[in-house]
């Protein structure tokens, strides 16, 4: 797990920012949303999912000037991108995101793929920041846990995770945190209300790239 601080301008990230939060409050279909279980009237989506196919030109030019395919091509040789969200906390809600590891939930084990999660608002633990464990050596058994039902996750009892050497990434609007695909992270519960919101960005090596998205 890396921080890449300030590396998106004020612009950059503010029209990131107003592109995600206008397609999360009408979401097309396209953009699979998910929805708290009690949002039944507002509807407003708390993830959005493939934003690059919902709007090419867009996103082409906003990867090309905000310096996120300078970083990629840092780590990657041909960085292909595979898979493009955004994780939306309006505030105090459902919104604690388990320990998981991305390389145990995906179909396609990737093992070049890299994440590049962009902070376009702060997003500290107090209003839902990311945490992160620092050692990846290991691959858990992810399972369904009934209260957080967004994705399956590391059973800490099961695991020898031990909860007490997780981490906090505190990071400011314009900052990345880059994570491999066997790094477990989740992010706490918005605790003081303020709008959070995270865009992870994932790119694998062209050559290992074999067509599912
Ligand atoms: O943005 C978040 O709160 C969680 C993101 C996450 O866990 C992921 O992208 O795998």
């Amino acid at each position: 797990m890396k921080i890449v601080r300030g590396l998106l301008s004020p612009k950059h990230t503010a029209a990131a920012l107003e592109w995600v939060m206008g397609r999360s409050e009408r979401p097309a279909g396209a953009l699979e949303p998910e929805f708290d279980i009690c949002d039944d009237e507002r509807r407003l989506a708390k993830k959005i999912r493939k934003l690059y196919w919902a709007d090419q030109p867009f996103w082409d030019a906003w990867l090309a000037e905000s310096g996120l395919d300078g970083l990629c091509r840092q780590v990657l040789k041909k960085p292909k991108l595979i898979k493009h969200a955004a994780f939306i906390k309006r505030g105090r809600d459902e919104s604690y995101i388990p320990l998981h590891q991305d390389i145990a939930l995906w179909e396609r084990k990737y093992r070049s793929a890299v994440t590049f999660w962009v902070a376009l608002t702060e997003a500290k633990r107090a209003n839902g920041g990311m945490f992160f464990y620092p050692d990846n050596s290991v691959v858990y058994r992810h399972v369904l846990d009934i209260r957080y039902p967004m994705f399956k996750c590391i059973n800490e009892e099961e695991t020898r995770v031990d909860m007490t050497r997780i981490v906090d990434a505190e990071l400011d609007a314009g900052d990345v945190l880059q994570w491999d695909a066997a790094t477990a992270h989740g992010s706490h519960a918005n605790e003081n209300g303020l709008l959070r919101v995270g865009m992870p960005l994932v790119f694998v090596e062209e050559d290992e790239y074999d067509g599912f998205i």
